[in-house]
C-alpha cells in the first residue's frame, strides 16, 4: 500500500470516528470544514497525488473519491440525526397538558327579575309602545294625590308607605312614572313604566318591601275595556307561549273606573297576575287631558310574581340573595 493510500485509510478512520462522536451541529460543521473544506486535510492529502506514476493516480483518484462520498453520507446522517434530536427535545420543553383544567373565567348573567322586564318590555315594544323611567324617591303629589288616591286612603298610612324625613316618600307603584310622562307628552300615548317600588310588607317567601312593577298606559280617543282586554290577551299570549284561559274580576282601586284583577289558567291552577282599569277622569284631569276627550286604561304587574310563577320558585327571598348558584339556572 502507497503512503497516500495509508494516509487515506487513516483519513476516513479519523472523520468516521470523529462524526460518529459528535454532539451537535456546530461541531458537525467543523468538522465538515476540517476534512472535507477547501483547505480540509482530504485536499492536502490529495495535494500529493502529483507525485504517483500514470498507473497509480486513477486508482487512488477512485479511492479518495469514494472517502469523500463516505464522509459527506456520514456528514449527512449525522446532520438528520442531531437536527432530529433537536426538535424532539424542543418539543419535549414546550409540552402542554390539554387535560390540566383551565382557568374558569365565568360570564355574567341576566338577573331573572331584568329577564323578566326585558320580555315584558319586548312585548310591549312590539305592541307600539314606549318605555318611561322615574325617580324612585317621589312626592306625595306624584305618588298619590295625582292618583286620585284620597288622603284616608289605607295605601297613605305610615304602616304601608316608607315615608322620608323631609315629606317626600319611596314610589309604593310605577304609576308615579306615568304621571310625569302624561305631563310632559298630549295624548295619544302608549307607555310602560318598568322599575323599582317600595312598600312596607313584612318580609316572607311571598313579600319583600322592595319589589318591581310594569306598569302600562295608553290614552286616545275612544279608547275601550275592549281594547284593554284585547292588549292583556295579546300580552299573556306571548308571555306564556300560548292563549291560556283568562278571567277579570271586578276589583278597586283608587286610580281606575272600573278596576279589574285579571287571573290566569295556568298548570290548573287560577293565578292572578295583573291588576288593570280604565284610568279614572280625575287622573286625567290631573294631568291636564279632557276627559270628555279621551279614556285610557292601564294596567301593573309583579315582576317578582311572575318570576316566580314562570320558574316555579317557592320563596321571593331567593331572588334577593344572590346567590349565583339558584339564580343561574333562569
Ligand atoms: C295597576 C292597576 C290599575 C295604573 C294606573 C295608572 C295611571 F297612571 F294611568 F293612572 N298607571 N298604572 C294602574 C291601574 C296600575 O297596577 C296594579
Amino acid at each position: 500500500m502507497s503512503e497516500i493510500e495509508a494516509r487515506l485509510t487513516e483519513l476516513k478512520t479519523q472523520a468516521g470516528d470523529a462524526i460518529a462522536s459528535a454532539q451537535d451541529l456546530d461541531t458537525l460543521e467543523q468538522l465538515r470544514v476540517q476534512y472535507l473544506g477547501k483547505k480540509g486535510q482530504l485536499s492536502q492529502i490529495l495535494r500529493g497525488m502529483g507525485k504517483l506514476s500514470a498507473e497509480e493516480r486513477p486508482r487512488i483518484g477512485a479511492i479518495a473519491n469514494q472517502i469523500k462520498e463516505t464522509i459527506q453520507t456520514q456528514l449527512d446522517q449525522s446532520r438528520d440525526n442531531l437536527e432530529t434530536a433537536q426538535l424532539q427535545a424542543q418539543l419535549a420543553a414546550e409540552t402542554l397538558d390539554v387535560t390540566m383544567p383551565g382557568v374558569s373565567r365565568p360570564l355574567g348573567h341576566i338577573h331573572p327579575l331584568n329577564s323578566i322586564i326585558d320580555r315584558v318590555t319586548e312585548i310591549f315594544i312590539g305592541l307600539g309602545y314606549t318605555v318611561a323611567e322615574g325617580p324612585e324617591m317621589e312626592s306625595d303629589y306624584y305618588n298619590f294625590e295625582a292618583l286620585n288616591t284620597p288622603p284616608d286612603h289605607p295605601a297613605r298610612d305610615m304602616q304601608d308607605t316608607f315615608y322620608l324625613p323631609d315629606g317626600n316618600l319611596l314610589r309604593t307603584h310605577t304609576s308615579s312614572v306615568q304621571i310625569r310622562y302624561m305631563e310632559q307628552h298630549d295624548p295619544p300615548i302608549r307607555v310602560i313604566a318598568p322599575g323599582r317600588v317600595y312598600r312596607r310588607d313584612t318580609v316572607d317567601s311571598t313579600h319583600s318591601a322592595v319589589f318591581h312593577q310594569v306598569e302600562l298606559l295608553a290614552i286616545d280617543q275612544g279608547l275601550t275595556f275592549t281594547d284593554l282586554k284585547g292588549t292583556l290577551k295579546e300580552f299573556v299570549r306571548q308571555m306564556f307561549g300560548e292563549d291560556l284561559p283568562m278571567r277579570f274580576r271586578a276589583s278597586y282601586f283608587p286610580f281606575t273606573e272600573p278596576s279589574a284583577e285579571v287571573d290566569v289558567q295556568w298548570q290548573g291552577k287560577w293565578l292572578e297576575v295583573l291588576g288593570c282599569g280604565m284610568v279614572d277622569p280625575n287622573v286625567l284631569k290631573a294631568v291636564g287631558y279632557d276627559p270628555e276627550t279621551y279614556t285610557g286604561f292601564a294596567a301593573g304587574l309583579g315582576v317578582e310574581r311572575f318570576a316566580m310563577v314562570l320558574h316555579e320558585m317557592d320563596d321571593i327571598r331567593r331572588l334577593y340573595n344572590s346567590d349565583a348558584r339558584f339564580l343561574k339556572q333562569f
